[in-house]
């Protein structure tokens, strides 16, 4: 028998649809978790939830095009309760209902265009479409700062990995045609301009397989907040330009080191985007490159060999961007380089045993948001 289409109605029940964008960080990486600064745009790639509010029933039912699998999560859910991708919806409802939020139960499909694994913040994509179109069928509506900070709390709290905030604020906050100048200790969010001209930005996709990534990202932010205590301050932020060279241990000292740049090429990168100083730009894409290569030790020998390529080609800069371990590398390229790099660059990294890179043009996009149902 057809399925009945949704009684628009009764209050409540109607389809509810939202939309969230992952991010491409351009600079600032590792340093949200330290009170530190970063310079993101939302991507034009995201996820959309689509929520048919049931009140008969204490559960969710959650169904992903990118999984075989339906997850059901009771309302009543805690941390543990359910694992995988379904943890990601299940921390949402969690949170919310842990802040007083009267979550109802029903039914909810997710699609998503943003390639999972590539370092361009699929889980928070998730999260925040999840958040926007709960909240709207409980009749609620959070400021965006309070959204980021609820997805961030289904994140470590639920789902068990320690991040901070860079991508949940990038998805929420996101602007088309502008990057987002992000001060990870007041939650100030600065709009900056992104005027490329002919020059292009792309996004190459490692697709090589990570590895302990959760166990890798959790030891550095460990070191970080070791370095501060060292140096007796409550986080790196606290920290002046150079304090670094106060640390004995030369792991901690590297560590801090990259915090602490990278803080720095924040600032600086923010003002050659505004100034329309694109090669400057695009070096301080290569020393933060250089930096979580050497200093914070996150990149891998592909995303060396796809940033060093890109260079190469004619690039003004290039950096892996995201987490680290893999993922996927941002690349500012005049248009003939571009052109090189789409048509050469994954034939050459391939050729080293590699797997074969994908290269996307991308642009700045808008933030999470309801989309109207059709
Ligand atoms: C991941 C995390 F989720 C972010 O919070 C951030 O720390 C990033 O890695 C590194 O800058 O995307």
């Amino acid at each position: 028998m057809a399925e009945a289409p949704p009684d628009r109605s009764a209050p409540g029940t109607a389809t509810i649809r939202a939309y969230a964008p992952g991010r491409v960080n351009l600079i600032g990486e590792h340093t949200d978790y330290n009170e530190g600064f970063a310079l993101p745009i939302a991507l034009q790639l995201g996820t959309t939830v689509s929520f048919v509010p049931d009140p008969a029933t204490d559960s969710i039912t959650a169904s992903s095009d990118l999984e075989s699998h339906s997850v059901r999560i009771p309302l009543n859910t805690a941390p543990g309760g359910v694992t995988g991708w379904g943890a990601y919806v299940a921390g949402c409802v969690w949170a919310l209902r842990e802040r007083g939020t009267d979550v109802p139960g029903g039914r909810m499909s997710i699609s998503s265009d943003l390639p999972v694994g590539a370092g361009l913040s699929s889980s928070a994509a998730l999260e925040c479409a999840v958040l926007r179109a709960l909240t709207a069928a409980a009749a609620t509506n959070p400021d965006r700062r309070t959204l980021a900070l609820l997805a961030q709390r289904a994140e470590n709290d639920y789902v068990g990995a320690p991040t901070g905030l860079l991508d949940q604020l990038s998805s929420l906050f996101g602007e088309v045609d502008t990057a987002l100048l992000l001060d990870f200790r007041s939650l100030q969010v600065t709009p900056v301009p992104v005027d490329l001209g002919t020059t292009s930005l792309l996004v190459i996709d490692s697709r090589a397989p990570h590895r302990n990534v959760a166990g890798e990202y959790r030891s550095r932010r460990l070191a970080c907040e070791e370095a501060a205590r060292h140096l007796s301050a409550h986080s790196l932020r606290y920290i002046h330009d150079d304090g670094w060279r106060e640390l004995r241990d030369d792991v901690l000292r590297r560590r801090a080191r990259h915090v602490l740049t990278e803080n720095r090429r924040v600032h600086d990168a923010a003002a050659a985007l505004r100034a329309g100083d694109l090669p400057g730009l695009g070096r301080l894409m290569d020393a933060s490159h250089a930096s979580m290569r050497d200093d914070f030790e996150i990149t891998t020998e592909g995303i060396d060999l796809i940033a060093e390529t890109a260079r190469k080609s004619g690039a003004f800069g290039a950096r892996m961007t995201g987490g680290g371990f893999g993922g996927s590398v941002v690349v500012l390229a005049p248009a003939e380089a571009a052109q090189r790099i789409r048509t050469a660059l994954p034939d050459r990294v391939e050729q080293s045993g590699l797997p074969r890179p994908t290269v996307t043009p991308v642009r700045p996009g808008g933030g999470a948001g309801l989309q109207m149902a059709r």
